[in-house]
Formats: structure tokens, sequence, C-alpha cells
């Protein structure tokens, strides 16, 4: 890959130099593309959809349709299978409040402390509401989850596996299509937080199996305040809508209504008509890259810091793996947010926190670690930036 023809598509880096944006699992820069497509519905159609009998409206609604089309290729699923929604906490929180229907007194959902809060809450909530069990998977020493551990709580008690892909703080790969084979063999569904795997690992959900898939455009090269839910047709079609409303109904009188086919009727409203088409052209802009490439250079670049990581006494890292593109760290002795203001100053942005996953992170034993999380605009500079940073944080504040 050239690196550099790359970062000229990203006006953020253009606009700012010397910086190292290593923040990208927080949210990814937007490339030039998907800006222009946006600027282009705005400037030539900038109308509602499925509504106007007009040739504008009928444009739009094209564009918006095709959009579909497209976010269901880049993982393999089917077009009437692609819910938009806000985000990849909206879709979490959808699957759960809706399929929560179908759970009751006893039953067992099973999930990971390596989760989002936008992933465990929800289920957290259903259970209570539901007098249902929400049962961790015991994870391994480094925080893995291995199948053997998923195995001894599966059971036939067993409704919902509600499981990370990549986890946001040790990006860990879950093994998600043992997963979604043995959860299917005692009837329960999976559904799958794919917000930090769907922008870097090529996905196919016929493949996986898997029977929701969660993710945000915001964190693909996409703009914000747009995500997909991935649900497979047959329990789309059987689950219930949360939201009522425009768009959604099919036939209102005053004592019934009847809504229309998923996934329109989880989409109540006036569309996020510019974000789903931006959403579509990020797709097509990464595949135009090659999610192999992109991994595969996220990896040297991992492996090339972990290398230089080595040889920094004084720091923690809490995922050596090369299963991801990001790194959790600490500085030992300096809070996260105090060695925050040196890479700020030397503009290497990363975040520092407890990354809206405070289950992991106290199962590290740490109220907030240091993220850095590469993707496929990083290059060698951008790490010998972090590293020289994280040694001046090291000595400027152990120096006190
Ligand atoms: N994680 C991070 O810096 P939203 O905010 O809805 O786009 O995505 C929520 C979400 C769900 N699952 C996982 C695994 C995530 O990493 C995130 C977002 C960001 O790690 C912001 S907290």
């Amino acid at each position: 890959m050239d690196i550099k023809k790359i970062k000229e598509c990203f006006p953020v880096l253009n606009n700012n130099p010397g910086l190292a944006y290593l923040d990208s699992a927080a949210s990814s820069l937007k490339p030039k593309q998907v800006i222009d497509k946006i600027m282009y519905y705005y400037n030539e159609l900038g109308v509602n959809v499925n509504r106007g009998v007009y040739d504008l409206s009928y444009r739009a609604t094209d564009l918006y349709e095709d959009s579909r089309r497209v976010v269901a290729k880049f993982i393999n699923a089917n077009e009437d299978e692609i819910v938009f929604t806000r985000g990849a906490s909206a879709s979490l929180n959808l699957v759960a409040s809706s399929y929560m229907e179908f759970i009751n007194e006893g039953d067992e959902i099973i999930t990971t402390l390596q989760e989002h809060h936008s992933a465990m809450m929800p289920w957290l909530n259903v259970c209570k509401k539901k007098n249902a069990k929400l049962i961790y998977i015991p994870l391994n020493e480094e925080g893995k989850v291995t199948i053997e551990a998923f195995k001894s709580v599966l059971s036939n008690k067993t409704k919902v596996v509600s499981i990370n892909h990549v986890s946001n703080v040790l990006g860990y790969t879950n093994p998600i299509k043992e997963i979604c084979a043995l959860a299917h063999s005692v009837g329960a569904v999976v559904s799958v937080d794919g917000a930090q795997s769907v922008p870097h690992l090529k996905i196919d959900v016929k493949d996986l199996d898997c029977d929701f898939l969660s993710f945000s455009g915001h964190k693909m090269c996409g703009p914000s305040g747009v995500g997909v839910l991935y649900g497979k047709k047959e329990l789309l079609d059987k689950m219930p809508p949360v939201e009522f409303g425009g768009d959604m109904a099919q036939d209102v009188f005053p004592y019934e209504m009847t809504f229309k086919d998923a996934p329109y009727k989880f989409e109540t409203g006036t569309p996020l008509i510019s974000e789903v088409i931006g959403l579509a052209e990020a797709c097509k802009f990464l595949e135009g890259i090659g999610l192999e490439n992109i991994k595969a250079h996220e990896l040297e670049l991992k492996k090339y810091a972990i290398e230089k990581l080595k040889d920094v006494e004084g720091i923690t890292i809490y995922n050596n793996n090369l299963d991801s593109s990001l790194i959790s760290f600490n500085i030992d002795g300096v809070h996260p947010h105090d060695a925050a203001s040196i890479f700020d100053k030397n503009k290497v942005c990363l975040r520092a926190g407890y990354h809206c996953a405070q289950p992991i992170t106290r199962f590290l034993k740490q109220i907030s670690t240091l993220r850095c999380s590469f993707y496929f605009y990083n290059d060698f500079e951008d790490v010998d930036k972090l590293v020289s940073s994280i040694i001046e944080a090291r000595d400027f504040f152990l120096s006190f």
C-alpha cells in the first residue's frame, strides 16, 4: 500500500501536518471520497426519500436503497437483512429491546466481561425486566474467551449469546464462528458486536453464521450518526418493532396498526439519508484498498510498535497479541490522563480512560488505560512518535 497516497485522501491529515492519529478505535478519519459523496447528496438532491413524487426524490430514494445493497454486499448479507440505525449502540439496543419479546423468567443470556457498555447494558436491562439470568463466560488469565469456557456456561437454558467480535480494550478476536455453531446447537441466537471488527476484517455473515451483527459507520471511514444492524431475515421477520411512526407503518386505524416488512419496520421516521449514502461510499473506499491489505498493514505497525516498546522500561502492555490493531497500556506510576497531556502536546492522538468498558478495565485491576489504535493511514513514523512520547511522558512525570 502506498501510505503517502492514502494519507492524501484524508483532509484532516492534510490540514494538520505532523498529526499522529492513533485513535481510530474511537472514530476513524473520513476520506475525501466520502465527504464528497455526502456533499453531492446535499448539493444535487437534498430532499427526502420514499415520499416525494418527483424526480429528485426518486433519485435520492434510489441512491439510498443502492446504499443498502452496497452495505449488504460488504458483509455478504442480503439487502433485506440490513437495518440502518444511529450507530452500533443503537443496533445493539435494538436487538435487545426487540428480542426481549422471546425471553422468559429463568432463561439465560451469555455474555463476557470484555463487552463495551453498549453491548452489556441492554441485556442487563432485559434480565432485570424479565427475571432472566446474565451469565459471564469465565475469562482466562489474559482476559481471553476460550471455547472450553464458553461450553462450561452453555446450556439448554441459553437463549442469547451477546459477544464482541474484537474487544475495544484488549483487541482479542473472539472465535465467533465456533461460538455460533455451539449456540445454535442449543437453540440460542448470537448477537455479535462488530464495532471493532467490521472496519478491519473481511466479514462474511453467512460464513460466521451469526444471527445479528452491529456496527458503526464512523469507525470505518463513514460519517457519524449511522450504523447497521444485520439480522437474519427470518429473525427480523418475527421480531417486533420498538419504535413506531412514519415510514415503518403499513396501515394505521384508530385502534389497529400494521407494519412494513423487515428491515423497514425497524426504521422509523425520515432516515439518515446523507449518512447512509456516505457509509456506502466508505464501504466502497475500504473495498478499493482491500480489507486483507488493511489488516496486513495494521499488523506490521503493531509488530513494529510492540518490538520498540519491549525496550522501554516502566510500561505495562495489557495485550501483546497480534490479533488486532490496538494496544492498551499504562506508564507505571503515571495516570493515563496526565500522560495524555504529553501526547497531546506532541500531536499524538490516543485515548485515555476506561473506554466505555469498565468491567474489563477492572479485570485488568485498573481504573483506566491508555489505548492507541492503528488504521491503514498510519505509518512507522506515527509509531516512532508514539514511542518517543511515551518515553517523554515517563521521564517527565517520574522525575517529580
Ligand atoms: N467504542 C471506543 O473508543 P458507537 O459509540 O455506538 O459508535 O459504538 C459503541 C461501541 C460498541 N462496541 C464496541 C466494541 C465499541 O468499541 C464501541 C465504541 C469507542 O472504544 C467509543 S467508547
